[in-house]
């Protein structure tokens, strides 16, 4: 299982500490909000953020980025330090261009999709993405309800991931069960907000490690 904990779900008043206690517990990827208050009715993390998150460790870092025109600020995230960016192709004209232009760079590429989404509308794009991350929430906020119907969505993603080579990645509502549910299913990766990792009384050790025994 990827695991990656949802930054923006993180005490910010003590994120150092949070960085290095989610590093110990043996997350995967660190996953990284940005919003813009337009392409989603919220803004959360920007660079200055992310490059904190580098800053405390060495493993992968990435970037979901929820806002309009993606293509014009990708730079500016890999400057920043990011393994990985997923731009939503519902945010961007040209998605196969700048999925290739951030592969050009040495990063890897992912794409979001909303709920809103079928897979026929990003059938193309998935011969260039490392990562397609399947939205089970509308974006722009943690603690939402888990929406049923994106279960067919990521059945079929996992029948057309047999002729091509991405990881699957669930983000909205992650909580154990539906981990587990959603593993059963093929999908490799998991977004942990506040429905699995954040706010409970457990620590993060204890947490990963029961996410990864289940
Ligand atoms: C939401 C964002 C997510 C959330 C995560 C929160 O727009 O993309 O990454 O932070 O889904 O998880 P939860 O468990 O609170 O729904
Ligand atoms: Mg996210």
């Amino acid at each position: 299982k990827i695991l990656c904990p949802s930054m923006m779900c993180a005490d910010y008043g003590n994120l150092k500490d949070e960085i290095i206690a989610l590093d110990k517990a043996g997350i995967d990827i660190f996953h990284c909000d940005v919003m813009d208050g337009s392409f989603v009715p919220n803004m959360t993390m920007g660079i200055m953020d992310i490059k904190t998150i580098r800053k405390y460790t060495d493993k992968l870092v990435d970037a979901h980025l929820m806002i309009e025109n993606p293509s014009t600020k990708i730079d500016l995230f890999i400057d920043a330090g990011v393994d990985l960016i997923y731009i939503h192709p519902e945010a961007e004209r040209y998605v196969i261009k700048t999925l290739a232009y951030i592969k050009s760079k040495g990063v890897q590429a992912g794409i979001a999709i909303n709920p809103d989404t079928s897979i026929e509308t990003v059938h193309e794009m998935l011969n260039l993405v490392d990562y397609v991350m399947v939205m089970t929430v509308n974006p722009g906020f943690a603690g939402q309800p888990f929406i049923d119907f994106m279960r067919d969505k990521i059945k079929r993603l996992v029948e057309l991931k047999k002729e091509r080579d991405f990881k699957i990645i669930i983000d909205g509502a992650m909580s154990p069960e539906k981990i587990k549910e959603m593993s059963e299913l093929g999908a490799d990766g998991f977004i942990l907000g506040t429905s699995s990792l954040f706010g409970k009384d457990v620590d993060y050790t204890t947490a990963i490690t029961q996410l990864r025994e289940m």
